[in-house]
């Protein structure tokens, strides 16, 4: 895919050195690799266990490398046929050699870098560029270029589009994890993981997104709840969640209440002045003084009254002894 016509590369100075991985597009800076990604727009169903890698320095060391596709677009001249210069130059070999002006810009687009990719920051935009697209294991780039993080893109409930921040499935991995772990990410992108605050931040900086809660009992029965606003504040605001406008598809609402502070086992910013909420079920979350919803509480297995409201638990479908066989929140761009 090129980028669309009005798109530019954008070069620094007279030299035409790249300044950016880039181009403008419509006012917008559309960010690009060093070069094509193979791997950056390509589904990835059929992906066995892809461990994740934090937003850090692996993942920028894991950039994709560059690869034949260029913009199809960029003007070249047909060696078939005389430039339209040479009708004027003709009686000169040597001013024959003149470039057209297509050719200089052509020349300038190469040198300028311009690549034909438009790094995908969710999977809305994937969905938009192929909507044929199906569920699975996807990059996208929540923070930028530098940024590329394998991530799961539900294309199937609602008609689709859904970036997965979270999910519970099995009890393959540990949430039980401190704040840099939820602050960046961590997990299986093809199982169990949490995509991290920091891109969540970002996401919904950029963006309006709805919210999607998709969960399901031991007994094979689902529910969801759907809110039409969902957005993190930054790090220094405590990545306070702001959720609202719920939409009841047989769960109830559970999360309208943690309208608050992120909050993990090292690091209190619960509404609970009487501990931590983190340690004390088992788990890290927009805690109040505790909670309604526990979902990325400890992993229990169904019914368990022994260790009470620390399971992957949402109280107003199943009440706060009952942890949850699957559970996963997605979000995706609205208007
Ligand atoms: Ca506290």
């Amino acid at each position: 895919m090129c980028p669309p016509p009005n798109a530019l590369p954008v070069c620094d100075g007279e030299q035409g050195r790249r300044r950016d991985r880039g181009f403008l597009s419509g006012g917008k800076w559309v960010l690009s690799p060093e070069g094509d990604s193979p791997g950056a727009w390509d589904p990835d169903p059929a992906h066995p266990a892809v461990a994740r890698q934090p937003h850090g320095a692996k993942a920028r060391q894991s950039l994709p490398a560059a690869s034949p596709h260029r913009c199809e677009a960029t003007p070249t001249a047909d060696p078939t046929k005389p430039p339209q210069d040479r009708k004027r130059s003709h009686s000169s070999s040597k001013a024959a050699k003149i470039p057209t002006q297509s050719q200089v810009r052509a020349a300038k687009i190469r040198e300028a870098g311009c690549s034909d990719l438009i790094l995908p920051l969710d999977c809305s935009d994937l969905r938009y560029h192929d909507n044929s697209r199906p569920s699975g294991v996807y990059t996208i780039y929540p923070i930028g270029a530098t940024s590329a993080v394998q991530n799961t893109c539900d294309m199937d409930s609602l008609e689709g589009r859904w970036t997965v921040f979270q999910r519970r499935m099995d009890g393959s991995v540990n949430f039980y994890r401190p704040w840099e772990q939820y602050k960046m990410g961590f997990g299986n992108a093809a199982g169990e993981y949490w995509l991290g605050l920091e891109s969540l931040f970002h996401l919904t900086q950029r963006k309006k997104y709805e919210l999607l809660v998709d969960m399901e009992d031991f007994e094979g029965n689902k529910a969801s709840a759907r809110y039409s606003s969902f957005s993190v504040d930054s790090e220094a605001d405590g990545y306070r969640l702001h959720v609202s406008g719920f939409t009841n598809r047989g769960a109830g609402d559970s999360l309208t209440f943690h309208d608050g502070k992120f909050s993990t086992f090292d690091k209190d910013q619960d509404g609970s002045i009487n501990g931590s909420c983190a340690r004390t079920f088992l788990g890290a979350f927009w805690y109040k003084e505790c909670h309604q919803a526990n979902p990325n509480g400890a992993y229990l297995w169904g019914a368990d009254n022994t260790h009470n409201a620390a399971g992957v638990e949402w109280n107003e479908w199943k009440g706060q002894n009952y942890s949850v066989k699957a559970f996963s929140m997605k979000i995706r761009p609205v208007g």
